[in-house]
Formats: structure tokens, sequence, C-alpha cells
């Protein structure tokens, strides 16, 4: 199964410009609104330095890197959750992926109206997360319909979902995301399963005019303290620019990034943060020498899974996982220096992968 990360925001925010700068895929993007009806998706290369170290010791003849899938989406209007605009269709969109980036236009241009006609990426934030809080308190209360009937017969067994659900309405109620009343009373792991709109992991990222880099200005401010409040993490970015020099040869965008004052590439912010929402971490494979190649995996995957990406056959005929944390292969200098010092470790099915584990699959066909 595939993660995927959405990129939701009201309309002409930036989201498929910020997505054409993560995926290079080239989606339409222009200045009216609802460019996007059918949800564009793409592949973003996470760009890890552990893998250039990697290679730099192996000299391997091809490097694959890991990537995150990534969706656009239609922009969301007020009223989305009754369908206005492209409602619906948009609500099924967010269901469908794992984690989201909410895109707040913090940018102001005259030839780029905004919905309503002002820049104000608090009020936008406002009235996204009231949207998808109305949206998700349809679910709940069609939840606790039927959780209440099963409760007559069954008082004790439904108590604490019942509790759990008539929380979440109140919270929803005030438009506030269920992941806050989840995350802090630790109940994720039941409201989790209800397929809510307001539960998935996100971030925000604050789209600014490019004179505005790297701090982004008082509305990227505001949308720092937004993430804050809602116990998340904001990235400040000019999608604009990050698509203009998306193919650019790295060291001169760097170049020009560091021009502007920006120390960090906000791409590269973007897509390790999602990696981290989407709750993924990267074990590394070594084919003959031939081939180094960084592979995403839910953390807590245990190793016959991890060898399934690979092949499937490496699944079904697992026989141990020879494991090597990248450090230590670093600084042996080779894997047969590492073994010769004692360094691999043999690990079997209950082994579960760790970010960065270096790992040679024995299996059995
Ligand atoms: N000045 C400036 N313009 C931007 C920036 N990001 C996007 N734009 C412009 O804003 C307009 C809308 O961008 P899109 O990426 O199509 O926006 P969207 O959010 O995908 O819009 P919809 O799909 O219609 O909801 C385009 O003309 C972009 O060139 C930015 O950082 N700065
Ligand atoms: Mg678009």
């Amino acid at each position: 199964m595939t993660l995927q990360l959405g990129i939701v925001g009201l309309p002409n925010t930036g989201k498929s410009t910020l997505y054409n700068a993560l995926t290079r895929a080239g989606a339409a993007v222009a200045p009216y609104p609802f460019t996007t009806i059918d949800p564009n998706v793409g592949v973003a290369v996470i760009r890890d330095p552990r893998l250039t170290a990697l290679a730099d010791i192996v000299q391997p003849e091809r490097l694959i890197p890991a990537t995150i899938e990534i969706v656009d989406i239609a922009g969301l209007v007020r009223g989305a959750h009754r369908g206005e605009g492209l409602g619906n269709q948009f609500l099924g969109h967010i269901r469908n992926v794992d984690a989201v980036l909410i895109v707040a236009r913090c940018f102001d241009d005259p030839d780029t109206p905004h919905p309503y006609g002002r820049i104000d990426p608090l009020e936008d934030m406002e009235i996204l997360e009231l949207e998808l809080a109305l949206a998700d308190l349809g679910t709940i209360e069609r939840r606790l319909e039927k959780s209440r009937a099963a409760a007559k017969a069954n008082p004790r067994e439904f108590a604490a979902e019942l509790h759990a659900l008539e929380n979440i309405k109140d919270v929803l109620q005030q438009g506030t995301p269920a992941i806050d009343w989840a995350t802090s009373h630790d109940r994720l792991d039941l409201v989790g399963q209800w397929g809510l709109l307001t539960t998935k992991p996100r971030l925000l990222v604050a789209n600014v005019s490019e004179r505005d880099l790297p701090g982004g200005g008082p509305s990227a401010e505001l949308v720092e303290k937004h993430a804050a409040a809602r116990h998340t993490e904001s990235i400040v970015i000019c999608a604009q620019t990050e698509m203009d020099l998306a193919d650019w040869p790295p060291d001169e965008a760097n170049l020009y990034l560091q021009e502007l004052g920006v120390v960090s590439r906000g791409l590269d912010q973007v897509t390790a943060a999602g990696y981290r929402l989407l709750g993924l971490i990267t074990f590394f494979t070594i084919t003959g020498g031939h081939e180094v190649r960084a592979w995403p995996i839910p953390r807590g995957t245990p190793a016959p899974a991890a060898a399934g990406r690979v092949h499937t056959d490496m699944e079904r005929g697992f026989v141990r996982a020879e494991v090597l944390p990248l450090n230590d292969l670093l600084s042996a200098g080779s894997w047969v220096s590492a073994r010769e010092s004692g360094r691999v470790r043999v690990e079997g099915r209950s082994y579960l992968v760790q970010d960065g584990d270096v790992i040679h699959f024995r299996f059995a066909v």
C-alpha cells in the first residue's frame, strides 16, 4: 500500500504550483479558481544526504531515492460540506489520502484573485478547518446514532466509544479538528478508525511572495502561530520560486536561494515533513554494488514485510536479514570490513526495521 500526501487549501493558493515544484509533473496552473478538478497524482523524491553518503563509499551504477506520492486536490470554498464548489469531490479526495499539507495563501498578486477578495491566511485556515469539521460532524452524528442503539443492549462495551463520540462532536461544533481532542486524550487509536478528515496528520504551508523570503512576513507569522495553537508544524515557502527553480541544476538553485537568504530549501523541508507525517522511515539496500536504494516503510515494519517491498519472493522465502546501521557502515568504510569487525547483525522474522538500517535479505526460493 502506498501512502499519499494530499495538498489542500482554498482556490488559487498555489497548490498546483507546489505540486509541480514537488513532482515536476507540469500540472495546470492558472490565476483562476478551480483550475484543478480531478486530482493530480505524482511522485516526489526525498532528498536524503545519507543516500549520497552511502553512494560515496559504494560507487554504484544506479542510485534510487525514496519517493512519496503527492495528490494535488481541488480548491475548497465555504459551504463545501454542503457540496458547494467542488465540495463533495474535494472531501472524498481528502478522505483517500493519509496526511495533508494545508496551503495558506500569503502572497499578494493582483493578477491572481483570491476567492474572497482579500489576503487573510488565518481566516482561510479557519474556513478550511470549519468545512472539514462540519463534514466530520455528519460522520460522527451517524456513528453516534448507531453507537447509542448498540449501547442499549451492551452499555459497558460502548461506554468509551460513546464518551469519545460525544466529546468529538462538541469539539467539531467549535470548528476544532478532532485530532486535537484525540491526541490530548490519548484516544487516537479509537478515533483514528472513524475515517474522519480532521484526524489526518497535517502540516501548514505558508505560500509567500518571493520578496518576503526567508522569514515570510506578517502573514506567514499568523500561519506559524495558528500551527502552534494546533500542535503542528508550519513551513514558509515561495511555491512559485520553487517551481521556477525545479529544473535548475541543484547547485545553482541553492545559490539563488542563498542570495534570498534561504538556508534550507523549502521543498526539502516539505518532503521531509511529509515523510514524517506519513509515519515513514527509510532503510537502504545495496544490490551487488550495482544499485544503492532507499526504501520508505512505515515505522514498526517487521523484516519480512520490508523484504517484500524489495521483492515478493524475498518475503515469501525470508530466511534472515543481515543488518548494519548506516553510520556503522560509513565508519567501517565497507560492508566487508564491518562484517569482519562483527558489526553486521543477523536478525529474524520478528525484527522491526529501524530508520537508517542497511539490509541484506537472505531468502530461499
Ligand atoms: N506571486 C505568486 N504567485 C503564485 C505563487 N504560487 C502560485 N502563484 C500563482 O497563483 C496562481 C494560482 O496557482 P495554482 O497553483 O494554480 O493554484 P491552486 O491552488 O492550485 O488553484 P486551484 O486549482 O484553482 O484551486 C497561478 O497564477 C500561480 O502562478 C507564489 O508563491 N507567488
Ligand atoms: Mg490547482
